[in-house]
C-alpha cells in the first residue's frame, strides 16, 4: 500500500501571510484524530497519522478500509443513521466506543467527503453543562443593564465561569477591523489587556471569512506538534489532494498565529465568533497560561453565551442608536416649530439650543446672503468663509459629513479646534449659501498593544523576521484633528432640518417680494394722490397769486408811471414775464397729469374737421410765421377728441416753434395705412394694421439720438432762452398715443426738419 500525507508545506511569512490557505493545512492538533470518508461508499480516504495514539491502528491499517471493518457492522449501521437523520448535529454528537473508550465524533461535510474527528470522552461520558441556570443566568443580566458594554462584561465574567480560562475578553472590531477588548475578566494577578488595541493585521481577513463559517475554535497546547494528515497515493506519484478543513475543530493553526500567541506568553485560546448582519462584530477571545483542553459541551456551552451576546448587539444597539435618535428627533421638532412660528428666524433664532442638540453640534453656522450667523463654538468669519466657499463649490447639491474634516481639506487643520468634524449643507447651489453643524476635535488616545505600524519586525541584521509583533508594550497613539462620530439620526435630522430651513427661504422670499410689490402699490396710490391734490393746489393756490402778480405788473407798467426808473420797469417785466411762463408750465403739468387720469371717452371723430379747428386756433401764430401748412383726406376715428385736439395742437406749434430763422415753415400733414410688424415698438400688435399720420417740416432738425428721449418730461433739446417753453409737450403726446393703443415716432436730421408720424389702430378695440 502506497501512503502519502497531504500536509501543505508552502512556507508562510510576514509578507503573504494575508492569502495563507489557512483551512487547508493537511494537518491537526494532537488532541483527537481525523478521519475522511468518501462520501458515497463511506470507505476511509483520510486518516491522521496519531490514529495509532488512539485506537492502536496506523493510518495504513485504516485507509482504504470502510468503518464497519474497524467499528463493527452495529456501530457502523446506527452511525450511518445517525448521519441520515442527524445530519451533523453538533449538539447530539455520535459517540464510537472503541475497546471500551468512548469518542465523542464531531462529523462535518467536506466537498465529496464526510470528515470526523474523534476525541476520547474526558470522563468517560458527555457532560451535559446546565444549560437551564446558563440560559437563566443570561436572561437576568438581560434584565439587569440596559447597555451593550455592561453585558459583554457579564457575559465575559459567565463565559470564565462556565469554561475556566484565566483570560476572557469581549474583543470588539471597528469599521477597519481594527480590535479593542471592550469588556475582560481575568485571573487576578494578571495584567489587565482593556481598552487596548490591536490592528486588522492581527486576524487577517482569510481567518475572519473563516470564522464567519466556523463559530468556535479551540487551540489547546501552543506547544503541539501538528499532526500530518494522510491519504492513500493511488497513482504513486505525490499526491495533490487537499481537504478542506474549515469546519473542523481539530485543524491545526498557522503558524504564524501560534508563534504570535507565544509572543504573548499564552498557552491555550478558545475563540467564539460574534456574529452582527453577517459580519463579524467582534470575538469572544480565551486565553490560558498553560495547555487547555476543555470537553465538547463546555464548548457547547461557550458557543451559547457567544450566541446569547450576538442576540442582543444588534436590539442593544438599535436600542442605544434609537435614544439618541429620539433625542435628536426632540430636538429637531423643536428647531422646526421656531422655524414656523418665526418669520425672520435665521436672524432672531439662530441661536437656539435646540439646532445643536437635533445633531449633538457644538457649534451651528448659517451662511446666508453674504452672512453668517453663528450659534456655539464656530470658528471665525475669516476662517469660515474660504471653508464655506470650499464646500459650496465641492458639494452643490449633495450634504456632506466627516468626523476628520482634515482628511478632505487638508488646508482646514487649524479649524479643527472647533470644526475637526462637519455636517454640510448647500442651500442654494451655485451660491455659497449653506449650513455648518460643527463638532470640536476630542483629542483621543488609543492603547496599541504594540506598535501598529510595525507588524513586521526587522532582527538587529536588519532581515524581516518571520514573527508577528513581538512587543505587546503598550504604544500611545494620540489621534488629533477628529471629532466623534456623527451618528444616523444625527446626520438625518440635519437634513431634514436644511430641507425646511430651504423651504423657509423661499417662502420668505415670495413674502418679501410680496410686501415689496404692496408697498409700492400703496406709494402709487399715495402718488396718484398727491398728483390729485396737485391739481388742486395748482389751481387755487398757485394760479391765483401768479394771476395778481401778473395784474399787479401790468398795471404797474400800464401806467407808465414816470417815478419809476428804467431798471424798475425792466424788473417788473421779468416778473411778469415769469409768472406767465409759470401758469404755462402749470397749466401743461394739469394737462398731463390729466391725460392719465381723465376718464376716457372715445368718439367717432372725422379728424378733418379736428385737423380744421386746430389750425382756426393757431391761425394768428401760423400766419405771423407765414408758414404753409398741407394735409392729405384724414380718416374718421374713434377717438377721445379733446385729446386728439391737443395732440395736434401740440405738435404742430412745435413745428412752428423749431422753424428756421431764414426760411417759412411748411408742414405737410400725410396718411398711410400700415403693418404693426413694421412699426418696430412694444405694444403694438404686430398682425394689426395702423394709420400712420405723419406730420413733415422743415424746422432746424434735431440729432438721431434724441428720437426716443424728446418725449420724456422736460427734456429739452434747445435752449430755453432762444425756443420757449415747458419741456413737456412731446410727452402729453405719447400719452395720448397710449390712450389711444397707439405710438408716436420721431425722425430728424439736424439743419433738415424733422418728421413725427402717429399711429392709431385701424380697427380700435371696443
Ligand atoms: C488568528 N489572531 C487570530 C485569532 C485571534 C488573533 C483572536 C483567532 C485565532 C484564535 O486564537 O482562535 C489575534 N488574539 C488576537 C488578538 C488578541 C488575541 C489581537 O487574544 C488580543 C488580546 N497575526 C499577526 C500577523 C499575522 C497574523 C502580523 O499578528 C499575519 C500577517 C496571522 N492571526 C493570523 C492568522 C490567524 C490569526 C493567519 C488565523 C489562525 C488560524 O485560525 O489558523
Amino acid at each position: 500500500m502506497n501512503i502519502t500525507d497531504i500536509v501543505n508545506r508552502d512556507v508562510v511569512n510576514l509578507s503573504n501571510c494575508e492569502s495563507e490557505p489557512i483551512h487547508i493545512p493537511g494537518s491537526i492538533q494532537p488532541h483527537g484524530f481525523l478521519l475522511g470518508l468518501n462520501f458515497d461508499s463511506h470507505l476511509i480516504g483520510f486518516c491522521s497519522a496519531n490514529s495509532d495514539d488512539f485506537i492502536k491502528l496506523p493510518p495504513e491499517k485504516l485507509l482504504g478500509k470502510s468503518l464497519a471493518e474497524i467499528f463493527g457492522t452495529n456501530q457502523y449501521d446506527s452511525f450511518v443513521s445517525y448521519l441520515r437523520d442527524e445530519k451533523t448535529d453538533q449538539a447530539r454528537p455520535f459517540v464510537f466506543i472503541y475497546e471500551e473508550i468512548s469518542y465523542n465524533a464531531s462529523i462535518n461535510v467536506s466537498g465529496g467527503n464526510v470528515i470526523l474527528e474523534l476525541e476520547p470522552l474526558p470522563d468517560e461520558q458527555l457532560d451535559l453543562p446546565n444549560l437551564f441556570s446558563q440560559t437563566k443566568n443570561f436572561v437576568s443580566f438581560m434584565e439587569q443593564h440596559s447597555s451593550l458594554l455592561e453585558l459583554c462584561n457579564d457575559i465575559a465574567v459567565e463565559t470564565r465561569r462556565i469554561t475556566g480560562y484565566d483570560r476572557v475578553m469581549i474583543y470588539r472590531f471597528d469599521e477597519e477591523y481594527n480590535g479593542e477588548v471592550v469588556a475582560e475578566n481575568k485571573r487576578e494577578d494578571l495584567v489587565s489587556f482593556a481598552r487596548q488595541k490591536y490592528p486588522h493585521t492581527d486576524i487577517p481577513a482569510q481567518a475572519r471569512e473563516l470564522y464567519l463559517r466556523s463559530p468556535l475554535r479551540m487551540i489547546a497546547d501552543v506547544n503541539y506538534e501538528p499532526v500530518p494528515i494522510f491519504t492513500l497515493n493511488d497513482n504513486g506519484e505525490k499526491s495533490n489532494k487537499s481537504l478542506d478543513l474549515g469546519l473542523s475543530g481539530l485543524r491545526s493553526v498557522s503558524p504564524i498565529h501560534i508563534e504570535y500567541l507565544k509572543n504573548m506568553g499564552v498557552g491555550a485560546t478558545l475563540t467564539v465568533s460574534l456574529i452582527k448582519n453577517k459580519k463579524l462584530w467582534g470575538l469572544i477571545a480565551c486565553h490560558h497560561y498553560g495547555p487547555k483542553i476543555i470537553p465538547h459541551y463546555t464548548r457547547l456551552a461557550a458557543l451559547l453565551q457567544g450566541h446569547f451576546l450576538t442576540s442582543q448587539i444588534a436590539v442593544r444597539e438599535v436600542a442605544e442608536e434609537f435614544e439618541i435618535a429620539q433625542a435628536s428627533d426632540k430636538a429637531l421638532l423643536k428647531s422646526l416649530a421656531l422655524l414656523h412660528e418665526n418669520e425672520d428666524f435665521i436672524g432672531e433664532k439662530h441661536t437656539s439650543e435646540s439646532l445643536l442638540n437635533l445633531a449633538n453640534a457644538h457649534g451651528f453656522v448659517i451662511f446666508s446672503q453674504g452672512k453668517f450667523y453663528k450659534n456655539g463654538l464656530v470658528p471665525s468669519e475669516e476662517e469660515l468663509t474660504p471653508l464655506m466657499m470650499s464646500l459650496s463649490e465641492k458639494y452643490p447639491n449633495a450634504g456632506f459629513h466627516t468626523d476628520q474634516l482634515i482628511n478632505y481639506f487638508p488646508e482646514y487643520e487649524k479649524l479643527s479646534k472647533y470644526a475637526a468634524g462637519i455636517i454640510y449643507h448647500s442651500l442654494a447651489a451655485g451660491t455659497p449659501d449653506g449650513v455648518l453643524w460643527l463638532r470640536a476635535e476630542r483629542p483621543e488616545t488609543i492603547n496599541w498593544a504594540g506598535n501598529p505600524h510595525k507588524a513586521v519586525s526587522l532582527d538587529d541584521d536588519g532581515i524581516v523576521r518571520l514573527s508577528p509583533r513581538k512587543s505587546f508594550e503598550l504604544w500611545l497613539e494620540e489621534v488629533k484633528n477628529k471629532s466623534a462620530k456623527w451618528r444616523k439620526a444625527e446626520i438625518s435630522s440635519s437634513a431634514a432640518f436644511t430641507f425646511a430651513l430651504q423651504k423657509h427661504i423661499n417662502f420668505h422670499y415670495v413674502r418679501m417680494q410680496e410686501n415689496k410689490s404692496r408697498i409700492l402699490n400703496e406709494e402709487l396710490k399715495a402718488a396718484n394722490k398727491e398728483l390729485a391734490n396737485l391739481n388742486w393746489i395748482s389751481t387755487h393756490d398757485l394760479k391765483e397769486p401768479l394771476r395778481k402778480i401778473q395784474i399787479f405788473a401790468s398795471k404797474v407798467l400800464d401806467r407808465e408811471n414816470p417815478d419809476l426808473s428804467v431798471q424798475v420797469k425792466d424788473s417788473v417785466e421779468r416778473m411778469r414775464f415769469a409768472a406767465e411762463k409759470m401758469q404755462l408750465l402749470i397749466e401743461d403739468i394739469l394737462t398731463y397729469s390729466k391725460t392719465g387720469n381723465t376718464e376716457k371717452v372715445f368718439e367717432e371723430v372725422d379728424l378733418n374737421g379736428l385737423l380744421n379747428n386746430v389750425l382756426d386756433e393757431l391761425r394768428d401764430n401760423i400766419d405771423e410765421k407765414n408758414a404753409f401748412i398741407t394735409a392729405t383726406e384724414l380718416p374718421t376715428l374713434k377717438v377721445i377728441p379733446f385729446q386728439v385736439h391737443q395732440l395736434f395742437v401740440n405738435l404742430i406749434t412745435n413745428a412752428l416753434k423749431f422753424a428756421k430763422h431764414d426760411a417759412p415753415p411748411v408742414i405737410t400733414i400725410g396718411l398711410e395705412e400700415v403693418q404693426g410688424d413694421s412699426i418696430l415698438a412694444d405694444k403694438v400688435h404686430k398682425a394689426e394694421s395702423y394709420y400712420a399720420i405723419s406730420l413733415v417740416d422743415n424746422g432746424i432738425g434735431f440729432e438721431k439720438e434724441y428720437e426716443q428721449r424728446i418725449f420724456d418730461v422736460f427734456q429739452r433739446l434747445h435752449p430755453a432762452h432762444k425756443y420757449p417753453g415747458t419741456g413737456i409737450g412731446l410727452a402729453i403726446c405719447k400719452k395720448i398715443m397710449e390712450n389711444h393703443k397707439g405710438h408716436i415716432k420721431a425722425d430728424s436730421e439736424l439743419g433738415i426738419g424733422s418728421k413725427f408720424t402717429i399711429y392709431f389702430p385701424a380697427k380700435p378695440e371696443q
